[in-house]
């Protein structure tokens, strides 16, 4: 039972941040684009990174599709702000061994919401998904994401996680009384 309890309880707490998109982890200009899922970006920081978009796959140069896919993504972030949420998982490429961060990137739609590049490029058919081991779920990306996510809010971050916490003290005590009756 408490062995049961202890495995779940840190599962709950990472709950609220798996559940929400979180852009802004990491902004930053577009300063060229390499393929359909790759570009390189100077962030906010001064520093310049090479960004590998999330749990896609785009053709990549002398493919069918290559310039298309390429060109798509220039039209939707070349020399645009975008507002990283990045893999906190492993942060770069090849499970945290390559050089280049893993991201989805999304940029201004409007006064309250981002457009997410991958979604947009996935809906025009200019790649593909694959589900990769990292923190996202690319079967469940929304097209637009509310800005006012970026940061976790205090209190519906902390209410998800009573909510949650209720349930799992009900199905403790459902559990107890159930075997109670068995014994
Ligand atoms: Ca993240
Ligand atoms: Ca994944």
């Amino acid at each position: 039972m408490k062995i049961c309890f202890f495995l779940i309880f840190p599962l709950l707490l990472v709950v609220p941040n798996i559940a929400f998109a979180h852009p802004g982890e990491m902004n930053g200009t577009v300063t060229a684009t390499v393929d359909g899922d790759t570009f390189h970006m100077l962030a906010v920081n001064g520093t310049r990174y090479t960004i590998r978009m999330a749990d896609v796959n785009a053709s990549e140069l002398g493919q069918i599709g290559y310039a298309e896919a390429k060109a798509a993504l220039d039209s939707m972030i070349y020399a645009k702000t975008v507002y990283l949420d990045v893999d906190d998982l492993y942060i770069w490429d090849n499970r945290g061994t390559g050089s280049r961060v893993v991201a989805i990137p999304y940029v201004d739609y409007n006064s309250t919401y981002f457009l997410n590049v991958n979604e947009a490029m996935f809906l025009g058919g200019f790649l593909e998904k694959k589900d990769y081991p990292n923190e996202f779920s690319p079967y469940s990306w929304r097209l637009y994401e509310p800005r006012d996510q970026g940061v976790p809010e205090f209190p519906s971050s902390i209410f998800m996680f009573l909510v949650v916490l209720a349930l799992l003290v009900g199905a403790v005590i459902f559990w107890k009384r159930h075997s109670g009756n068995q014994d």
